[in-house]
């Protein structure tokens, strides 16, 4: 019953990037998916008779892929496959069935934010017993492993029923088709005050959750609708659909400007929140207020203790070196440690473990605490009504006393998408290459007081990770920094993020154009952006 089948060596996930992501087409080459899968699978150990969780943000070709990751699992001596109905679980949910199952890992079909259809992207992913994404050993590992492959075992058995609940032998294993929404429901009841949070709703306090045809939409149905009894249509788009609905499910200022206009609009819903393709972005705006992703980290952080699940307090806060310094401040307040790590969850993984961080986040609208190991966009928008619940004020409100408290970080990204990867890397190059000369030279009347390439010591590990971002702190105040995206399927995207502290409540309102009008402007000049991209503007600012 078990086939052993010829296939050739191809190269795969690149060490340092978030799964394996390509254009729906490429997988669907013969032998692809079959390739990657069976050198996941080789460079295990221990895996025999053990359990592990399979699902996927719903997109086109996660059901045939699902069929294939299975039958090449069992085939590889997995004892028993947890499958959510109809091939679906968000990232998170994921995460969380790997953990409370006791499953030695979990194969997570999807490619995040990026579209999806015939003609868009496609993705796989491994997590850990941990319930997190691999650490770099293993996808390392299963790198040099793609490239030497020769062969890969499958089941020769008809395809699974995803639609049905419920138990079944194949060949040597056990298949369970499971609730892809029970188990993260429950966490979630376990972790916040639902009676409030109803209390909320009730009292006329109105959201709209954009779950953009992907995956979150029967997990925001259940929590929103059904079990704190928000209106029906609170939830928008929540049905998932194989091509997101033509939508591209990066719930940015860009994709779901529709949910920025009705937020600002006169009489506009009190919370607006969306997640991306596989459920672990969030993004909130308040009535009239936008909250960047790095103020949501901070707020959160300093307010989790209001949810029955962080009563207790928080050990720590991680953030991603990029996202704002906001966090900081916060956790110098609450007298615990702030960790700053390279971009990727994974690095928060080893903090969450060690009991060292409770809530983490990153720039990129990914916030999560210990509750699992990736990052999780409903868990961020029931903390934000639970928080909303308690202390009875608007999200402007909130944000309003946490900037006269704290000080504001303005803060934005730029990216410029699919540029040519020749002139991208260049780009990157010529500013390493003048990092020692940078510091003590002027721009524009701001001056560089430091310049470094980021590199991260893991205190838990002891691992060391380079070349992570270079970084221009200014004498005046104020940060750029560049770095070249991991995720992206075509050419090369370069992400430019800029920050300055602003202390006083006086100057706290400027629009964030206007306040890093000096800093945006240098940000174009120091890297050469039109010589080496072409580019004269970002594709897209958030
Ligand atoms: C982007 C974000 C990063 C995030 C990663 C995965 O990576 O910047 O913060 O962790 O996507 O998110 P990059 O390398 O393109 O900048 V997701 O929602 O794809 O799991
Ligand atoms: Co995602």
């Amino acid at each position: 019953m078990i086939q052993t089948l010829a296939t050739t060596p191809f190269e795969g996930q690149r060490p340092g990037t978030s799964g394996l992501r390509k254009k729906v087409k490429v997988f669907q080459q013969p032998r692809y998916l079959e390739n990657f899968v069976q050198s996941i699978f080789d460079c295990l150990e221990g895996a025999h008779g053990q359990t592990l969780v399979v699902g996927g943000d719903g997109r086109f070709f996660n059901r045939e892929a699902i069929q294939i990751v299975v039958k090449i699992a069992l085939a590889n001596g997995f004892g028993r496959i947890l499958i959510g109905r109809g091939g679906i679980l968000s990232t998170p949910a994921a995460s969380n069935l790997i953990r409370k199952y006791g499953a030695f890992g979990g194969v997570i079909l999807s490619a995040s934010h990026n579209p999806g259809g015939p003609d868009g992207d496609f993705g796989i992913k491994y997590n850990a017993s941990n319930g997190g994404p691999a650490p770099e050993k293993l996808t390392e590992a299963v790198f040099a492993r793609t490239k030497a492959i020769k062969e890969y075992r499958i089941l020769d058995a008809p395809d699974i029923d995803l639609d049905r609940l419920g138990a079944l032998g194949l060949g040597p294993g056990l298949i369970e088709v499971i609730d892809p929404v029970d188990d993260y429901a429950l966490l979630m009841q376990s972790l916040f005050d639902f009676d409030k949070i109803r209390g909320l709703l009730q009292s006329g306090f109105r959201l709209r959750f954009d779950a953009m045809s992907a995956v979150t939409g029967p997990y925001a149905k259940r929590i929103f609708v059904d079990l704190l009894g928000a209106s029906a249509d609170s939830v928008l788009n929540g049905t998932p659909l194989p091509d997101f609905g033509g939508h591209h499910p990066d719930p940015n200022l860009v994709n779901a400007k529709h949910l920025l206009d009705l937020a600002m609009s006169k009489d506009g819903p009190d919370l607006c929140a969306a997640s991306d393709g596989d459920g672990d972005r969030n993004l909130i705006i308040g009535a009239g207020r936008y909250v960047t992703p790095s103020d949501s980290l901070a707020i959160l952080a300093g307010n989790a203790h209001l949810a029955p699940g962080y009563a207790r307090g928080v050990a720590g806060v991680a953030r991603s070196m990029p996202t704002s310094a906001a966090a900081d401040k916060v956790a110098e307040r609450l007298g615990v440690n702030l960790y700053e790590t390279p971009t990727g969850w994974k690095f928060f993984g080893n903090l969450l473990d060690a009991g060292l961080a409770t809530i983490c986040g990153e720039e990129s609208a990914g916030t999560g605490s210990d509750h699992v190991r990736e990052k999780d966009g409903l868990w961020a928008i029931l903390l934000w009504l639970n928080i909303l619940a308690v202390r009875g004020q608007s999200v402007a409100a909130i944000v309003a006393d946490h900037w006269a408290e704290y000080g504001r970080n303005y803060y934005c990204r730029r990216d410029y998408e699919e540029v040519e990867a020749e002139g991208a890397n260049a780009l990157v190059q010529a500013l390493r290459d003048a990092l020692p000369e940078l510091p003590g030279k002027s721009f524009g009347g701001l001056k560089i007081a430091k310049a470094d390439d980021f590199a991260y010591h893991d205190p838990v590990d002891g691992s060391d990770t380079t070349q992570q971002g270079i970084r221009l702190l200014f004498s005046e105040g104020g940060r750029i920094v560049y770095r070249l995206s991991g995720t992206g399927t075509s050419g090369a995207t370069l992400r430019v993020y800029i920050e300055r502290y602003e202390p006083d409540p006086a100057k706290q309102n400027l629009d964030t154009e206007t306040a890093l009008a000096d800093l945006i402007a240098l940000s174009q000049e120091i890297a050469g952006i039109a010589h080496y991209t072409g580019r004269l503007a970002p594709s897209v600012v958030t």
